[in-house]
């Protein structure tokens, strides 16, 4: 497919399916109206899309930020990239009194003419905060330390100060105090924000990311990383097949990504992947600690030899991907984002490496889980309740009060079920495997895009519409976001993405799209040269399908759905404004 021209897509968007765009003369108020309307107080995570009139850059930043009550100056622009469809994506981090606060972000993205077509926000505002100091640096170590009583080894490490988001959304000055030492079943490196006026802890932030939160395991001895060199990259033999086999699982899930994705390492950036084997002694997990892939031998029992089992090297190598992109803070939902990408990875590379879609796909680790028992797996992503603990609805979401390592950050690993049937349901089509039960609705219909589509839309949601502080709801604002610039002339994908996630109970209620569950003709006719399958229509090519009825034909007369209903609400709020409020000043 050649270039997208985005500008069409967007005229599209403002001008088709619902109403027409607003007629403003002044693009600032525009911008005003529309994020006001989509981005409530507390710095939710918002995909706003202004596409119909873009704006300049500084017009945007500017905006955006005396909406949140932030001056400008305070946003610190991070890193500035440039994709394949010519648009042009800028990240800030806002800053008060020359301190980060820590999670609020704003980026802006440009279509090939440099102008603002979508901006992205988790910004506080920090009318509430202040700069005053009563617990020093010394105090703020003990404090952290004291809940690592009961571990080994634990140490502490003074990293400055920032200012951290409290549960009321103000951003409060703190120490930033980095423990380290050894929990029963994985090393600690947590980051613990210490309120410097008041001593309480207000977030506590685990970097190392298992895969499975266990609670119990039998043996454990401690190990330093990375260890003693054994392969480097053209090597194949070490003469340990433990290492021989985890050295080619971490080639393969490099492959997936480079192929999949275009994206040359977890960083994007060909760094070298650092994995260490025969971690601790029958250490039935993995992780990723902010810098390298550590795997265990497994216990046998739980778990066979998991340096084997492709979907844990996916796994926690995607989590290195996650650091590096949107570094969705791992606690709450933004954690269950985190733990839920790596899951849809690995799925993505099980379907990559097998050539197809399998009920394999959908179950996360089904090779080493319980090797003496078949037909199980770590993790059921079509189904995620069938292991007695994830969840798979946001009605039936495990909340917690102040994340901590005893809840596994807010239940990271538990939640992430909801995020990955949505992805599942993307993929396939379908319904919800429990649709018609409790506050599961039975009238919510997805319709199925593929593993090719659903793999695009995931990735560039996650690298490109998701900050560290995104949540459910700004998710599905990234697939949509996504969805809408990947795929221009069928605006159904992008609507299509709004109904996988509001069949697991998240945002607003969308109409089912006309084409009902799934291609009725089973996916493309037309064979793609980049597919690694043609004849399976699971996993369709790029193109648009000829059974998919794109434009607005979907739903006539049901409630405007997914980017037109940004375009309601911003009409409504523009009359709104205009009358009860003079023209902003710029
Ligand atoms: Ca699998
Ligand atoms: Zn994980």
């Amino acid at each position: 497919m050649g270039k997208i021209s985005l500008m069409a897509a967007l005229a599209l968007v403002g001008t088709g399916c619902t109403e027409p765009a607003p007629t403003a003369t002044h693009r600032g108020q525009s911008l005003a109206a529309t994020v006001s309307a989509m981005a409530p107080a507390g710095g939710r995570s918002h995909v706003v899309s202004f596409a119909a009139q873009p704006l300049r850059s500084d017009i945007a930043l500017a905006t955006v930020a005396t909406l949140y009550d932030v001056a400008a100056s305070a946003l610190s622009l991070q890193k500035t990239d440039h994709d394949a469809l010519g648009m042009t994506h800028h990240r800030y981090q806002q800053m008060y009194n020359g301190l980060p606060v820590v999670g609020a972000e704003l980026s802006l993205h440009e279509n090939a003419n440099g102008e603002v077509v979508a901006a992205v926000s988790t910004l506080h505002s920090t009318a509430a905060s202040t700069a005053m100091v009563t617990i020093n640096a010394t105090d703020a170590q003990a404090i952290a330390r004291a809940a690592y009583a009961n571990e080994r080894n634990v140490a502490t490490r003074l990293d400055g100060m920032a200012y951290a988001v409290d549960n009321n959304g103000v951003p409060r000055l703190a120490h930033q105090v980095w423990v380290t030492g050894e929990a029963v079943d994985h090393p600690i490196l947590t980051q613990v924000f210490v309120d410097a006026q008041t001593g309480d802890v207000l977030a506590v932030r685990p970097h190392v990311q298992t895969a499975r939160n266990r609670k119990t395991y039998s043996a454990n001895n401690t190990e330093t990383t990375p260890g003693t060199l054994k392969l480097s990259e053209a090597q194949t033999s070490s003469g340990d097949a433990t290492i021989d086999k985890l050295h080619a699982s971490v080639g393969k899930a490099y492959d997936c990504m480079k192929s999949v994705f275009q994206r040359d390492s977890f960083d994007g950036g060909g760094a070298t992947i650092i994995a260490s084997g025969h971690y601790g002694q029958s250490f039935a997990n993995g992780y990723w600690d902010d810098t390298q892939l550590v795997l265990g031998d497994g216990d046998g029992q739980m778990f066979s030899n998991i340096v084997g089992d492709p979907d844990w090297l996916a796994h926690e190598l995607t989590h290195g991907m996650t650091a590096r992109t949107a570094n969705l803070i791992y606690e709450k939902e933004s954690g269950a984002l985190n733990e839920s990408m790596s899951d849809i990875v690995a799925a993505i590379c099980d379907a990559h490496v097998r050539g197809s879609v399998t009920a394999q796909t959908w179950q996360w680790s089904e090779v080493a889980y319980t090797p003496g028992q078949s037909g199980d797996a770590g993790r059921y992503m079509a189904n995620p309740t069938q292991d007695g603990e994830s969840k798979d609805h946001v009605s039936g979401m495990q909340s917690c009060g102040t994340p901590s390592e005893q809840n596994d950050s807010c239940w990271v690993h538990y939640n992430s079920g909801i995020p990955n049937l949505m992805f599942k349901l993307l993929v396939t089509g379908g319904q919800h495997p429990r649709a018609g039960q409790g506050a599961v609705r039975s009238d919510v219909k997805v319709p199925k895009l593929g593993m090719e589509r659903g793999a695009a839309i995931a990735y560039r949601a996650l690298t490109t519409y998701m900050q560290q502080s995104t949540n459910f709801a700004g998710a599905r604002t990234a697939y949509h976001q996504a969805a809408m610039d990947l795929y221009p002339q069928s605006p159904d994908f992008a609507q299509a993405t709004d109904l996988a996630w509001y069949a697991v109970g998240v945002g607003p209620a969308v109409a089912n799209l006309s084409t009902g569950v799934g291609e009725p003709n089973g996916g493309d006719a037309t064979p793609d040269p980049n597919d690694p399958d043609p004849s399976d229509p699971t996993n369709p090519t790029s193109g648009q399908p000829a059974d998919y009825v794109g434009g607005c034909s979907a739903g006539a007369g049901a409630p405007a759905v997914g980017t037109p209903l940004l375009l309601v609400a911003w009409a409504s709020l523009l009359r709104r404004r205009r009358s009860n409020r003079p023209e902003a000043g710029h």
